[in-house]
């Protein structure tokens, strides 16, 4: 046998040689010459956990990211030894670990390779404190297609560019700035049309190099902590995410209204503008569900209490809001302002709730309230004490959902932006420092919020959403993605930031709409909602220190545009929805790039204006302004311009009708895309009919449509519907079939059914079998009719 000692370079240091292997509870163990170990756990069929320990043992095995109820499914596994390489099977996968250097090697049961390591796993030493700064090169192959990672204000393509995850308050960040507020260290690989994907679970300050520095490697590394990293398979890029949402979590479905249009503004104030902003959208008739209530509301920036000056009667204000149907959210930050007379600051010190330094001091630092004190998130009774002061807003005041900001956490007046290094955590009994507990804080902070609002408004379902994120996230709230600006080039921004966090598992987002700071221009701000009609978190928000943005705040006729596509918003409130419980209950992404729809079609895997929501809707953003069409790229086949029915066929760049009235849209051919009537907030009337658009197929195509109560807990023991619909056409003749599971009956009685683009005549019309009167049926231009 030929021994090689591998140290890559004067700092660097690599496994040797495979000494001997140890099979022991579950886990595969590979011991090198030169102290490394290299456990490989089989987590299920296609998902495989890969871990290293460079001094010879392992750190305490704890994750934030994973889900408590994820659980182990493997149907198949071994382990062999062979003369260069251990070979372990799983029904999808073959893994070789190679005696040298534990190189590993992942290939599907056809023999292709998914992803295999170059340089693989080794490390530089931390001289300054222990531990090591563990790295991970892989080959980047040829045409190797990357995706993920979050936040990133980039092109959705990754190949080439090097990206880190440390969560930062970057008020206006620039096109391509890098980190912004959200750590999300997943990947997605796409080469040979197969994709795979790497969810690197290390909490410290992460890097990832999409052969930026090599054009024929990859690599990821972190500031400490271990090589720990779950290779999942594909080879759908749907299924990766999907997987990688089962190992990490999905939402609870949220209450109905969280769907529906959100205004905002930092900050509306006092109780009277806030009144008044409510009044004019019920007097204007556009819809909207919820008002936001920015840190002004507070008493001098005193979180959990109200301002006695703006807001005297709170409780009395958040009612008279309902009445009208307006759901009050309000700000919560981390930073709990130093203040003998506050008694929150009073029992985090006294019950030594908050942060110290190493040496034992609090941990201070300024932010809105001036100094401040912060709580360990960390701490599981830290998180429980933080869930029960959310009593007086929900249960008292009756507040409906609570956004966390500044909790990557921010600070103002340090270089760092952040807390400084030193500070400790206890991070749920594995205490470290904050390079370790920096990406996690924010998610902790809105998990125990989260915990606050499901217990203080129950039955209500709780709503809750934060600025900083790590993997996993997504069990617990929706996400903003902070301070952007108005500008047609943000306007991108937030369409590729969008699809990004979807396909990065937390498809429950949504940007500032029209801008967080500057002022958009009218045109801006049409186009703005018409994108942001199709992201799951649907809000408009400004930092309030320029013009107004409110739907009324640009003109009568900008108004009518604004308040026509939130009406369409509206109408697919069902549609949204069902995507929503896709997304819980599968993990699939709402929002998907193309790339989705057609990854073994190569133009598709650079495309980045053009996304779906859900199964059945296509819509690509206008980015320019005095725009009347754009070139569109359509995935290969059929679909059906949403506005005018007229068929085209995908598969080339084409350049299609973009105006202001009429956007890019476009529906799947045998869709059934349930709609509701128009409403001025979830649940305003009672529904009469639910409205199925139907659009015929040359073939054979199913649809879902969920439906629940909206709200309450009920849904979870089955109290809910699936009617699967099947429609299948032939060229002269169409079937629509429902098949329903599940007891649940929505309040309405009657379908409007509207079919889309019939090419034949229809005559006769079978309902259950029995043919009904065509005198009912209004046969519609462009081909449409409805009954
Ligand atoms: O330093 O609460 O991203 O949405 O309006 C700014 C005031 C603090 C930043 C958030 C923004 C919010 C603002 N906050």
């Amino acid at each position: 046998m030929f021994y090689q000692s591998a140290p890559t370079g004067p700092q660097e240091f690599a496994p040797d040689f495979v000494k001997y292997f140890q099979e022991k509870e579950d886990k595969f163990y590979f011991h090198t010459h030169n102290g490394v170990i290299l456990c490989v756990e089989v987590y299920t069929d296609y998902i495989i956990r890969f871990r290293y320990a460079s001094e010879g043992y392992f750190l305490n095995d704890f994750s934030y990211a994973i889900d408590e109820k994820f659980s182990k499914k493997v149907e198949k596994k071994s382990c062999e030894e062979l003369e260069d390489y251990y070979l372990i099977q799983t029904a999808e996968l073959n893994v070789q670990v190679e005696k040298k250097a534990l190189r590993v090697t992942i290939k599907d049961k056809e023999g292709n390779i998914l992803n295999e390591d170059e340089k693989g796993f080794h490390w530089e030493e931390l001289k300054n404190h222990a531990g090591v700064l563990p790295k991970m090169t892989k080959k980047a192959k040829q045409a190797e297609h990357f995706y993920g990672l979050g936040d990133k204000p980039t092109t959705l393509n990754l190949r080439g560019r090097r990206l880190q995850n440390w969560g930062t308050d970057e008020y206006g960040f620039a096109k391509h700035k890098d980190p912004i507020y959200k750590n999300i260290p997943f990947y997605i690989g796409l080469h040979h049309k197969k994709a795979y994907g790497i969810f690197f679970d290390n909490s410290f300050k992460t890097f990832f190099d999409f052969a930026s520095e090599r054009k024929t490697a990859m690599s990821y590394w972190a500031e400490g902590g271990e090589m720990n990293y779950y290779f999942i398979n594909g080879p759908e890029l749907n299924s990766v995410v999907e997987r990688y949402s089962e190992l990490t979590g999905t939402p609870e479905m949220p209450p109905l209204w969280a769907l529906g249009f959100h205004q905002c503004k930092w900050s509306y104030y006092p109780e009277s503008q806030v009144r008044d902003i409510c009044n004019k959208f019920r007097e204007y008739e556009i819809p909207c569900d919820a008002i936001y209530l920015d840190i002004d509301y507070m008493d001098g920036y005193r979180c959990f209490t109200w301002s006695p000056e703006y807001f005297p009667e709170p409780k009395k204000m958040v009612d008279d809001l309902a009445e009208q149907g307006f759901k009050t959210i309000v700000m919560i930050d981390p930073g709990i302002k130093v203040d003998k007379d506050y008694w929150i600051c009073q029992e985090g010190v006294e019950n030594d709730y908050f942060c110290k330094r190493e040496d034992g001091h609090l941990m201070r630092g300024k932010v809105w309230p001036g100094d401040c004190y912060f709580p360990d998130y960390t701490r599981p009774d830290v998180r429980e004490w933080w869930a029960d002061l959310y009593e007086g807003l929900m249960k008292d005041v009756g507040v409906a959902g609570v956004w966390n900001d500044m909790n990557e956490p921010a600070l103002f007046e340090t270089d760092t932006k952040t807390f400084p290094l030193d500070v400790r955590h206890d991070y749920d009994g594995n205490p470290c420092s904050h390079k370790k507990a920096h990406n996690i804080y924010g998610m902790q902070m809105v998990r125990a919020t989260y915990e606050g609002l499901k217990k203080w408004g129950y039955p209500k379902r709780p709503f809750a959403i934060t600025r900083s994120c790590y993997s996993g996230t997504q069990r617990y709230s929706s996400a903003w993605t902070g301070d952007n600006i108005a500008t047609w080039e943000h306007l991108w921004v937030a369409n590729i930031q969008c699809q990004r966090m979807a396909i990065s598992g937390m498809s429950f987002i949504g940007t500032d709409i029209g801008g967080f700071t500057e002022h958009p221009s009218s045109e801006l701000f049409i186009r703005w909602v018409q994108l942001g009609i199709f992201h799951p978190f649907f809000r408009v928000h400004s930092s309030g220190d320029h013009g107004d943005q409110e739907p009324w705040s640009f003109g009568n006729e900008a108004m009518q545009y604004v308040k026509r596509f939130i009406e369409l918003r509206y109408q697919l409130l069902p549609y949204i929805y069902t995507v929503f419980y896709q997304h819980a209950k599968y993990g699939t992404p709402m929002l998907r790039p193309i790339s989705f729809v057609d990854q073994e079609d190569p133009h598709t895997l650079y495309r980045q204006d053009e996304f779906m929501l859900g199964d059945s809707i296509l819509a690509c953003p206008v980015l320019e302004p005095n725009v009347k069409e754009r070139p569109i790229y359509l995935p290969k086949g059929w679909w059906y311009d949403f506005w005018t029915d007229k068929p085209i066929k995908g598969g080339d760049e084409t350049v299609v009708k973009a105006t202001l009235e009429e956007p890019p849209i476009f529906m799947k051919p045998g869709a059934v895309v349930p709609f509701y009537p128009v409403m001025q907030y979830v649940g305003e009337k009672p529904i009469e009919a639910a409205t199925l658009h139907i659009y015929y197929k040359n073939g054979v195509e199913e649809s879902l449509v969920y439906e629940d109560a909206g709200d309450g807990h009920a849904y979870k023991e089955g109290d809910c519907v699936e009617k699967r619909f099947t429609v299948e056409g032939n060229g002269d003749g169409m079937t629509i079939t429902q098949k329903k599971t599940g007891p649940f009956l929505p309040e309405y009685k009657v379908y409007d059914i509207v079919i889309h683009a019939m090419p034949f005549t229809i005559d006769p019309i079978l309902v259950n079998g029995k043919a009904i009167d065509l005198e009912d049926v209004d046969i519609l231009e462009y081909g449409r009719f409805s009954f």
